[in-house]
């Protein structure tokens, strides 16, 4: 059933105010100032769950964050099989993979004609594997999104610390952009620490970006770059009302759609240590970080980092598989949803049903425009009073953006709404859906 709004109500003054807004008047004038996705971004969006597979140098020596001086000899994996982490983050429901083709050190998992520190001087595959290459090709195979990681700072390569290494980096983006098929995410850390001279270096970030635009120009650029944000911690939780859309760059500029991405690993460091195995992280903590990422309007980017053998870890791969699998049966199949425009909007339930999670989206293509919502239930039984007497509340929030997951006491009820209680234009409502995650009460 859609419901239409009762009369549309202007945005009250005190929630503008709250929420940083300049105070508009006119409906037509909220709509056209409103920030908007690129096309790429709403796509990214509806992802959701993404993957991070930090790989390379550190994993054969048991380090977080290699010297640059490591032997490429050192590199081995004994059996790498990239459609085999392919396969496991699928089971969980993730729709890109981004690999490190490079870390800070500086070692390379292609085979860059820009260094001598890469696969090609290490044993594996007698030096003329590509580990981009067979994680891009598996990924296209399984209908996996494919992106990269690139470390600007580098502890290896001699012209770090001079004008001549942004040359060398935008030659080796050059060489990921161009070889290996659509790129949906370029990932920039922000990281700048000394390199072989004892130089830090100033990125020339302009230059990157303009060069990601010319080759990839569906590619978003994240974290250090202007189409995705990182949420500002690696615990995988955004803010409890996390925004798309960030101030405006100065005055008189637009406000911009910048949305978060929230990184964390599924063990406790972002490569593979054997002493780790046994810390993979729990099915709850892994829910919990799932609920406080994609159900606060985020992207959830998970890291599983490949072992030695060239594979994801039996006991991270039996998780990812138990994780894709909760989520199924919490999120699979709704009691009841809706979708509509206005500041109301109600269920249509046959009868009395028990809830205990309400999910609602956004519209984003036209942008972020609630700022508090409830959801409200009538409890199956009670004699309704005249004058909306019947409805509890279930779960108040503020932004809805992409997506807002909320938890509550399972409860019997007859009827279910939705109420914006403060917007900045029209609410356009993707999905209302109610869900019944426990058991028989
Ligand atoms: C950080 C890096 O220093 C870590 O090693 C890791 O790659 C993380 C995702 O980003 O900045």
């Amino acid at each position: 059933m859609r419901s239409r709004s009762t009369g549309l109500v202007l945005v009250v003054a005190a929630l503008l105010a709250v929420a940083g807004e300049p105070a508009r008047t006119a409906e037509g004038e909220n709509e056209r100032m409103l920030a908007r996705p690129t096309p790429e971004q709403a796509a990214w969006q509806d992802w959701e769950f993404i993957g991070f597979a930090h790989f390379g140098m550190n994993t054969f020596t048991d380090r977080e964050w290699g010297e640059g001086n490591e032997d490429p000899g050192l590199f081995n994996p004994t059996a790498l099989d990239a459609r085999q982490w392919v396969r496991a983050l699928k089971a969980a429901g993730i729709k890109l993979l981004i690999l490190t083709a490079k870390h800070h050190d500086g070692f390379c998992l292609w085979p860059s004609k820009y260094t001598g520190h890469s696969v090609k001087n290490s044993p594996w595959r007698g030096g003329r594997g590509d580990v981009v290459r067979e994680v891009a090709d598996a990924c296209r195979e399984g209908g996996m999104k494919f992106g990269v990681y690139l470390s600007p700072w580098d502890r290896h390569e001699p012209t770090y610390g001079s004008p001549a290494y942004n040359e060398f980096f935008r030659n080796q983006l050059r060489e990921l952009l161009t070889d290996y098929g659509p790129m949906a995410e370029v990932w920039f850390d922000g990281a700048c620490g000394e390199g072989p001279s004892g130089r830090k270096q100033e990125y020339d970030w302009g230059s990157y970006y303009q060069l990601v635009r010319e080759l990839q120009p569906h590619a978003l650029i994240a974290i250090c770059g202007p189409d995705i944000r990182w949420v500002g911690n690696e615990s995988g939780v955004a803010r409890e009302n996390e925004s798309s859309v960030q101030p405006a760059g100065g005055e008189g500029q637009p406000e911009r759609w910048h949305p978060a991405e929230c990184d964390v690993s599924i063990r406790p460091g972002w490569f593979y240590h054997p002493a780790e195995d046994d810390k993979v992280k729990t099915l709850d903590q892994l829910l919990d970080i799932y609920y406080k990422s994609v159900g606060r309007n985020a992207v959830l980017l998970l890291n599983v980092p490949p072992d030695r053998r060239g594979l994801i870890h039996e006991n991270d791969a039996k998780r990812l598989a138990e994780l894709g699998a909760e989520i199924e049966r919490r999120f699979g199949r709704s009691v009841a949803e809706t979708e509509g425009r206005g500041d109301v909007l109600e269920l249509a339930l046959e009868g009395p049903v028990v809830i205990d999670h309400a999910v609602v989206m956004e519209d984003i293509r036209e942008g972020e425009r609630v700022r508090e919502y409830v959801v409200e239930g009538v409890p199956a039984g009670r004699v309704e009073g005249v004058t909306d007497g019947g409805w509890r509340e279930l779960c108040k929030s503020g932004i809805i953006g992409h997506k807002r997951i909320a938890q509550f006491e399972p409860a019997v009820v007859s009827r279910v709404r939705l109420r914006c209680l403060g917007y900045v234009a029209e609410p356009r409502i993707r999905k209302l859906a109610v869900y019944r995650v426990s058991g028989e009460p």
